[in-house]
């Protein structure tokens, strides 16, 4: 072997012959180790990554916000979240249950939004004991971390209890008048909030979460629920068949809705969504209670039998659980019907209080 290579360098043909295949192998080495470097689709996926990175950065810059850059699993599209209860509604709204979401995800998105959420609720007349404790729990559980607004309605401000909020949290109190029927109190909460998101709440808040006083939150209640239109589960009803719903059936009045329709049964304690849609369902609402009031009818659950009526032909974009609505008394009231505490309720985040209507004022 040795033999033939010195000959073959000294003749000089067979020099240049391997000289040049000599270069060429280099070259064949060169073309292929580059070849990582030089594909294409390589570059582009380094150009979107780049390009995704900038796009953020702008979104921080412009927001204010400086969020740490979160690491997920990747989500398991296979295996249902729940599979004891429904997860979705036949319109492909989701049903907010503990174990359908993720909190940090969710928080994270609304941030970015520098999203801000109103919280209207009503205390007239002697309802306003309850305030205390409802702006109480909300500080410890509703919408931690987020800028909230609280809209509280009252007929006598001074009895409005004085609180330690935290940072980005505001009280409003927003005089209102009172009225002689505790039914009119509540149904005429319909024509407030629609009055006050036309004059004000548009410019200032991004969502309005709409809820009775007579309650309190005890868990999480937080960004999950936000969504242009959202409605809560009738804690009563959820377990019933439809024709054990408590509609209003009088076909004389706004709120009718025929027997053998319907989807859910929803309570009129939580609702909610953009300002602009908790203003079509207010005004709507209110405008059909007038038309009843002048037709001298009232519908069977007052305005919560309107905002069924609503939700019917205005489908929620979620659906709360009754996990956002729980009721001790009514569930131990009802417990002959409903058995024991269920095993889909896996976290009770808003509890209605006890109470008797005829309070002296
Ligand atoms: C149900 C609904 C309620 C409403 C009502 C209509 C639930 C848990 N709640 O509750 O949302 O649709 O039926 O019949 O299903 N209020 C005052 N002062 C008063 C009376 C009422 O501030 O003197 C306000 C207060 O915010 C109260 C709300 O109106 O939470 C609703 O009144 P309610 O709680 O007495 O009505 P209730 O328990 O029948």
């Amino acid at each position: 072997m040795a033999k033939l290579v010195r000959t073959l360098s000294q003749n000089p043909k067979c020099y240049l012959l391997h000289r040049m295949t000599f270069i060429l192998l280099i070259a064949l080495i060169m073309a292929f180790f580059g070849y990582g470097y030089m594909n294409p689709r390589k570059q582009r996926v380094e150009i979107i990554q780049a390009g995704a990175s900038i796009t953020i950065r702008k979104r921080h810059d412009l927001q204010g916000v400086e969020l740490p850059r979160m690491v997920l699993a990747q989500p398991d599209v296979l295996t249902p979240s729940r599979k004891d209860v429904p997860v979705m509604t036949p319109w492909l709204a989701p049903i907010m249950w503990e174990g359908t979401f993720n909190t940090d995800i969710l928080n994270e998105q609304f941030h970015l939004q520098n999203t801000t959420i109103g919280l209207t609720v009503f205390a007239i007349k002697s309802y306003l004991v309850f305030l205390k404790l409802f702006l109480e729990t909300a500080e410890m559980y509703f919408m931690v971390g987020h800028r909230v607004n609280y809209y509280i309605f009252t007929d006598r401000p001074d009895y409005v209890p004085y609180l330690h909020l935290q940072k980005g949290r505001q009280i409003i109190i927003l005089k209102v008048r009172s009225y002689a029927r505790w039914q009119d109190i509540s149904m005429h909460r319909m024509e407030m909030i629609s009055n006050f998101s036309k004059q004000r709440f548009h410019q200032e808040v991004d969502y309005l979460v709409c809820a009775d006083v007579d309650l309190k939150f005890s868990d999480h209640v937080g960004v999950e629920i936000l969504s242009p239109l959202f409605g809560t589960l009738h804690l009563n009803f959820f377990f019933l068949s439809q024709e054990n719903f408590p509609y209003e059936r009088r076909p004389h009045s706004q709120a009718h809705i025929p027997e053998g329709e319907g989807d859910f049964y929803y309570t009129g304690a939580l609702f909610g969504g953009s300002v602009m849609e908790v203003y079509r369902l207010t005004k709507t609402c209110h405008q059909a209670m007038m038309v009843d009031q002048a037709n001298h009818i009232e519908a069977v659950w007052h305005d919560e039998s309107h905002l069924n009526k609503y939700l019917l032909h205005h489908k929620p974009f979620k659906v709360l659980s009754p996990e956002y609505m729980w009721s001790e008394w009514l569930y131990y009231n009802m417990k002959n019907y409903m058995g024991d505490l269920p095993s889909s309720i896996k976290r009770i985040r808003v509890n209605v209080l006890e109470k008797h209507k005829n309070w002296p004022d």
